[in-house]
């Protein structure tokens, strides 16, 4: 295998050029990497200085360096509370199959919605976590994650999709583990499968619906018709103005009618008791002060 330190060579194959390379490239590695006959010709065209490693040195580095680089995984996967409950032959198996990867900072290693295959534990940098809002398409920010952090197993478990973006927050390095791999050696553990994000959700979606809601006025909507009346007030059903297609139920209440009747206390937990149960059909967020007070 060759290191050009100076001057300038031309790669061609059956006749065709394929390139030219200059100082810094490396070239021959492939018929030692796959023991294979030379795949194509490279010709000086200049006076060239090479450096040269024979077969026998470069596999010689080549299965040093994997070994360090094995024994820096292990220790490393050793420090990960996570795995801590893997035995020295399964964290082997994984030291093995793990890949390097790195990252700009700003750059997307998971994009939301995208198919997944591969899961990830952090080694160096940190990243952050953020997930679209389904009612108005801004990214929530969900957690920051750092070294021995893993993510990117929830496209393996259920569907193929990515929940959430997953961005470099600097530059950053992982090591990526596969599907089948994950499947055989990580998969079962307790941690990972039994993980839970429902709490970051839900408090996302909750802060995405506030930051929406109580930024509506009651002139932000149009009433279509009456749902019903009731002795307190009565429910209409609205839309929104400038979007037509979000409809609602607004129960509208007299204040003073309220106050006449003591129900200020009824009122109040009939809102709490709405707000507990975090459906789909009810909105949970404050109400901006031109709602309240209507
Ligand atoms: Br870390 C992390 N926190 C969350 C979260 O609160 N919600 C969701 N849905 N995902 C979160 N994640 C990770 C999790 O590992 O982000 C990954 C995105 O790809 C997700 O797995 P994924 O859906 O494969």
């Amino acid at each position: 295998m060759f290191f050009a330190a100076d001057g300038k060579v031309e790669v061609t194959k059956e006749g065709m050029k394929l390139c030219t390379m200059g100082p810094g490239k490396v070239f021959g590695e492939l018929a030692i990497l796959y023991n294979c006959t030379r795949t194509a010709t490279v010709r000086t065209l200049v006076h060239v200085k090479l450096w040269a490693i024979d077969r026998q040195c470069f596999q010689t580095i080549m299965m040093r360096t994997g070994l360090i680089k094995h024994s820096e995984y292990m220790d490393f996967l050793k420090s990960v509370p996570t795995f801590q409950g893997l035995s020295e032959e399964t964290l082997s198996k994984l030291a093995d199959v793990m890949e390097e990867t790195h990252y700009d900072d700003g750059e997307y290693i998971i994009r939301q919605g995208a198919r997944g295959d591969t899961f990830f534990i952090i080694s160096k940098g940190k990243v952050n976590v953020t997930q679209e809002d389904s009612v108005n398409q801004d990214n929530i920010h969900l957690r920051e994650l750092g070294r021995g952090d893993w993510f990117g197993e929830q496209a393996l478990q259920g569907e193929d999709l990515r929940t959430a973006n997953v961005i470099a927050a600097e530059p950053v390095t992982c090591l990526v583990i596969d599907r089948d791999s994950f499947k055989h050696l990580i998969g079962g553990l307790d941690d990972v499968s039994n993980k839970v994000y429902e709490d970051a959700e839900a408090k996302a979606k909750y802060e995405a619906e506030n930051a929406f809601f109580s930024s509506l006025k009651l002139n932000d909507f149009n009433i279509i018709d009456t749902l019903g009346v009731g002795g307190f007030g009565r429910v209409e059903l609205v839309q929104l103005k400038n979007e037509e297609s979000k409809t609602f139920a607004m129960k509208i209440l007299k204040k003073r009618h309220i106050v006449d009747t003591r129900q200020q206390e009824h009122i109040r937990a009939e809102k709490h008791i709405m707000t507990e149960a975090h459906s789909d059909f009810i909105v949970r967020s404050e109400p901006s002060e031109s709602l309240c007070f209507m």
